[in-house]
């Protein structure tokens, strides 16, 4: 990992948030010149200005966006890590990553016990991988889909694999990218923890993820890339039992971020 060569600099979640203070005091003053704003008004929401700790972790992110447009291409990933381990608790990822493999493929055509269906609330199959995974695995699936009453985002549940190689399907429905206000992170990262969860209680020992929320519901690659090798890393390190974890890239270039950390494959 190469978290010494980022560009973002050294400085405290205290800091980010004071930065984001100040800039929107300053959209604030600005709008209230331009009578878009009334006088003794906020932009602050109580929350900002309690500054409970979950908050801080989306004001750093937000920080991060901002200053992405800045600097170059190649610091991109390193800056995403630092902004990710300033909202998380810091920890060795290298430790971790013998677990975890980046490969590029069809996640139909995983052989081990489980795949990640990237599914909507309804569960009831939709385009992209969902619509790929319900055509391989053809229509009994979408009958047990039909008895589990949809998921909420950030859950996941469990249905039988049906004509696929593998043994199980983990249908988990990941946020859709709304400017990154809406708990969207944290989300993300939720899907991801509560389909390991489910493979561990079940005994399961080798998973499949496709890149969750990147494709129809707009997540920022470079982010969710981030959040799923965290989250990931994070999950085997509370968990004695270690579970072998496979990341598919259906398009080539996404393994871009996520190949500072884990040499190229293919199904
Ligand atoms: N194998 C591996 N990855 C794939 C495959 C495949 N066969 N097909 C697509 N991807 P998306 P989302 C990648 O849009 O953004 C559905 O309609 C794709 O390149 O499938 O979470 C659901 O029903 C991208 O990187 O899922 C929901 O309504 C990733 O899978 C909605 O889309 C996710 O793209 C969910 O949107």
């Amino acid at each position: 990992m190469k978290q010494g060569n980022s560009l973002l600099p050294i400085c405290s979640a205290e800091c980010l948030y004071s930065v984001v203070l100040e800039a929107k005091l300053l959209l604030c003053l600005s709008l209230k010149k331009e009578n878009h704003c009334e006088a003794g008004a906020s932009l602050l929401s109580p929350t900002e200005a309690g500054a409970s700790a979950e908050h801080n972790k989306s004001l750093n992110w937000r920080s991060y966006w901002m200053m992405k447009y800045r600097e170059s291409a190649s610091a991109e990933h390193n800056r995403c890590l630092n902004a990710f381990a300033l909202g998380m608790k810091a920890f060795d990822m290298e430790t971790y990553k013998d677990y975890i493999n980046i490969i590029t493929g069809d996640i139909t055509r995983f052989k081990g016990d489980a795949i990640v269906n990237a599914a909507n609330t309804s569960l009831l199959g939709g385009g992209g991988v969902d619509g790929a995974i319900h055509r391989a695995a053809g229509r009994k699936l979408l009958q047990e889909c039909e008895t589990l009453g949809g998921c909420e985002t950030g859950q996941s549940k469990m249905t039988d694999a049906y004509n696929l190689p593998c043994k199980k399907i983990i249908h988990t429905v990941g946020p859709v990218w709304r400017s990154g206000k809406h708990h969207e992170e944290r989300l993300l990262a939720s899907c991801y923890e509560t389909a390991l969860q489910l493979a561990l209680d079940n005994g399961l020992e080798t998973i499949a993820f496709p890149c969750i929320s990147t494709g129809v519901y707009r997540f920022p690659k470079a982010e969710a890339a981030c959040i799923a090798l965290h989250t990931i890393s994070a999950f085997l390190r509370d968990h004695e039992r270690k579970l072998k974890v496979t990341i598919v890239c259906y398009i080539e270039e996404d393994m871009e971020y996520y190949t500072d950390f884990f040499k190229k494959e293919s199904l």
